[in-house]
């Protein structure tokens, strides 16, 4: 379905499918948070009202090292707003945080904040992952409602991915 309307979107912008396919590299696709279901993954699914980001949620990306939602893309700005209605998943003290990855690029590492704080570091030394990875995410010494921002590091680009989890820690 999603591939389906993604090459409409294509073909309605007279983007030649073939040449978009073809394409190699981080500019193809990537990959996203879907359970928990993060902000883009709630767009996608249709539990929000979203523009852009809702045909492709894999596309949060940014230069390593932010701490917004959005991954600083402005067509995606929508992903910061923290009074949107974003549907907040009940987690206990810990949590398994699982990526859909479009495209596997070569990792350096997957991080976790909650309040800028970093929660959690796994470290893949440059590896490809497969298509879907999981980490379970202790919360330490926070509890209640929380966005959990999950940071995926790519290892051969300047480039990370942002995905937005809110959580209610012991909720
Ligand atoms: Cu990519």
């Amino acid at each position: 379905m999603h591939t389906k309307r993604k090459l409409a979107a294509m073909i309605g912008a007279g983007v030649a499918p073939v040449l978009v396919l073809a394409m190699p590299g981080p500019a193809s696709a990537h990959g996203y948070v879907n359970s928990p279901p993060s902000r883009q993954a709630q767009c996608a699914q249709g539990t929000v009202d979203c523009g852009q980001i809702k045909w492709e949620p894999q596309s949060v990306e940014g230069p390593k090292g932010l701490k917004s939602c959005s991954g600083g893309n402005q067509q995606f700005k929508e992903l910061d707003d923290d009074s949107k209605g974003w549907k907040v998943t009940p987690v206990g003290k810990s949590a398994s945080f699982n990526w859909k990855l479009t495209a596997r690029h070569a990792t350096s590492t997957w991080e976790y904040f909650v309040g800028g704080q970093k929660v959690a570091s796994f470290d893949d030394g440059g590896k490809r992952p497969g298509e879907t990875v999981s980490h379970q995410v202790d919360f330490g010494g926070h509890s209640g409602k929380q966005k959990v921002l999950a940071v995926w590091n790519i290892a051969d680009t300047a480039n990370a991915f942002y995905a937005c989890v809110d959580v209610n820690i012991g909720g």
